[in-house]
């Protein structure tokens, strides 16, 4: 990327010590106010840029892509899911993309478990009862939910953050299934004492609790479809933290709301930042703001990962998180 210090816009307010980094490493443009940058903003930006840092809330389609400056070599993505960015077109304008696996895996993971307790247990219902002051007392028959020691976990994707749950659930006594395209290594089957079900159709007429961890992709685009979400048994929750769009989610709140499954915990959401209000009325599902690896820790590494990407990408070798066409 030549001599003079490369031109790195980013598209939200990272952490203050990964901005203070990039202004001393790079002639860095950033957003103070953390807007969402618009489309035109985005264009605006990717016409100067060498670099661009975007995040989840940018729409990088082919159609932006299009719009890219001489200069732009390099898209950094401040994220793991890259739903957001057209990868192939990048790839065909010669624009390299990166991304940040592997340091929001523990992080997204806890956050999984944490929904998996809280819709059985009745977590966020109760503790609305003891805010708004409509507790009056312990008793025998009170907030009865579920146990989950016992139950069988039916995890959907057994990617990275897959299997830190699945490590996460036997902790809890759970028993653990999962489909996913490829059945994984069999020592990992056996560390997780994981059941493979080749078929999703089966492995969701079977489970408790299912959760989602796949990415989105034209392939997985409402994979949990009405047709499939009515293979759930009625006492069955779900509970989703990779994105909305895997799961049908009009389907989901009419079963939900005629009681054909027993709860929801959701972290991501299909047209998001809207939620259905439907959904937002009942109790016993658990609306999460899409804060699944929010970490102080988790963003410092993914900064860190960024700068990497791009470092390596300006000294003309292949950045580690590269990602291609068709990998995700
Ligand atoms: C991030 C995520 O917060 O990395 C991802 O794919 O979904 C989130 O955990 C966000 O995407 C950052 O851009």
């Amino acid at each position: 990327m030549g001599l003079k210090k490369p031109l790195v816009v980013v598209t939200r307010k990272l952490p203050e010590a990964i901005e203070t980094r990039m202004m001393e490493l790079y002639d860095a443009r950033l957003n103070d106010d953390d807007h969402p940058f618009s489309k035109e903003e985005l264009i605006a930006a990717i016409k100067d840029a060498d670099v661009l840092v975007p995040t989840v809330t940018d729409r990088i389609d082919a159609g932006v892509i299009s719009q890219a400056g001489p200069n732009l070599k390099l898209i950094a993505n401040f994220g793991t899911g890259m739903d957001h960015i057209d990868v192939a077109s990048a790839h065909e304008r010669g624009i390299t993309v990166t991304n940040t696996p592997d340091v929001l895996t523990e992080d997204t993971a806890d956050m999984t478990m944490a929904l998996i307790l809280a819709v059985p247990r009745r977590l966020a219902e109760g503790e609305r009862m003891v805010r708004t002051g409509t507790w009056n007392g312990w008793s025998p028959t009170h907030m009865l939910g579920h146990r989950i020691t016992g139950k069988r976990l039916g995890i959907v994707g057994m990617g990275r953050i897959g299997q830190a749950v699945a490590r996460r659930a036997r902790g809890f006594g759970m028993a653990v299934h999962y489909h996913n395209r490829r059945r994984v290594h069999a020592d990992i089957e056996t560390e997780l004492e994981a059941t493979y079900w080749e078929s999703l159709d089966q492995m969701l007429a079977r489970m408790d609790v299912i959760s989602v961890h796949c990415p989105h992709t034209p392939a997985t685009f409402h994979l949990l479809s009405a047709r499939r979400l009515r293979l759930l048994q009625s006492h069955a929750y779900v509970v989703n933290t990779a994105r909305g769009e895997v799961i049908d989610e009009t389907a989901l709140v009419r079963m939900l709301s005629r009681g054909e499954l027993a709860g929801a915990g959701l972290d991501v959401f299909e047209h998001e930042p809207a939620v259905n209000p439907k959904m937002v009325a009942m109790d016993n599902v658990v609306l999460l703001p899409h804060m699944g690896s929010a970490t102080i820790e988790g963003r410092m590494a993914m900064g860190d990962k960024v700068i990497v990407n791009i470092r390596t990408f300006a000294d003309g070798h292949q950045p580690p998180d590269r990602v291609l066409p068709g990998m995700l």
